[in-house]
């Protein structure tokens, strides 16, 4: 792993390693996403939900917030279960122990107190797109979040622009909030709160289209479930990411990439990873 500067290596396979699957295994022990989807962008919510589950998380829940929303999920995602049960009940369930927050959800003061409630209930969430929106009225909501995914607007509606040292930038916000920080990009800049850090730029630029973060925040979730430290599975999910998209080649669907992932994990593992 080349040294990129100083306490910053570059993302490869081995400074990661996948989570084994037992052969024993059964579907609530490979790991549990909750995935809260919005009325409006069900899109997002189906992205986050693929990528959480073809990254290996052996039951996927997609919080519905009503009846319509409730039907356009179930009838895109067959093997999510899909409830209309409200987070706050959810929470009562310690299996429901790993939340995706953001994807499709609008910016506003509901997300910010649902994160809040979240975190607050010591889950592990990884908070992206409307979740980190809805945070910038109050940056402190997102300590305790276990791994941020901004991109470069989201970045800097929270923490100010990045600019031109990402790496600096993004090891400051991580210190501050306590949260592993994932700032999106052609080089994805990753970083820890103890000032581990590293780049990923396995990543091609047909990855620059609408809902490829939706399928990296669910990705990222899953690799939580399964049991990985959130620097490594942060790490990890950027490489994967990454790897699915050189697969799907030009004219890349955020759709196409979730399929990929299982043969992007094969990849992994071959180089060490
Ligand atoms: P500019 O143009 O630079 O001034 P938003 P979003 C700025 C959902 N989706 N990449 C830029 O400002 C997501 O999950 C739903 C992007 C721009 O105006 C979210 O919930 C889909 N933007 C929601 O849509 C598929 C950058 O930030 C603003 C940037 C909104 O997500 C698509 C955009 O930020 C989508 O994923 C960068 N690198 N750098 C679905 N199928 O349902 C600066 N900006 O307004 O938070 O919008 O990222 O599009
Ligand atoms: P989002 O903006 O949330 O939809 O996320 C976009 C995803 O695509 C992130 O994983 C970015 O790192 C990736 N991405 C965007 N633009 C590029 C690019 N030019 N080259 C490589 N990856 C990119
Ligand atoms: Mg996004």
């Amino acid at each position: 792993l080349a040294q990129v500067a100083p306490g910053c290596v570059h993302n490869l396979p081995g400074l990661w390693r996948l989570p084994a699957i037992a052969p024993g295994a059964h579907k609530h022990t490979r790991g549990q996403v909750t995935v809260v989807a919005g009325a409006g962008m069900t899109g997002a919510a189906r992205l986050a939900a693929a990528g959480a589950r073809r990254g290996g998380a052996g039951l996927l829940t997609l919080v519905a917030p009503d009846a319509a929303t409730a039907h356009v999920l179930r009838a895109g995602a067959p093997g999510a279960i899909v409830t209309e049960a409200t987070p706050e009940a959810l929470l009562a369930d310690p299996r429901h122990a790993t939340w995706v927050i953001g994807p499709g959800l609008p910016p506003d003061p509901a997300t910010l107190g649902l994160l809040r409630r979240v975190v607050a209930a010591g889950r592990a969430v990884v908070a992206d797109a409307g979740a980190l929106g809805a945070a910038a009225a109050d940056p402190s909501a997102v300590a305790g979040c276990a791994v941020l995914t901004p991109h470069e607007g989201e970045f800097a509606r929270l923490f100010g622009p990045a600019g031109e040292d990402r790496l600096a930038a993004v090891r400051r916000a991580a210190a501050l909030t306590g949260a592993v920080v994932l700032l999106k990009g052609p080089d994805t800049v990753v970083a820890a709160p103890d000032g581990r850090a590293a780049i990923n730029d396995h990543a091609p630029p047909w990855l620059a289209t609408g809902g490829t973060g939706d399928v990296l925040a669910g990705l990222v979730a899953a690799l939580l479930a399964q049991g990985l430290a959130r620097f490594e599975a942060a790490c990890a999910a950027a490489w994967l990411h990454g790897e699915a998209g050189f697969a799907c080649g030009a004219g890349l669907l955020a759709e196409d990439l979730a399929p990929r992932l299982p043969a992007a994990m094969a990849a992994a593992v071959a180089r060490g990873g």
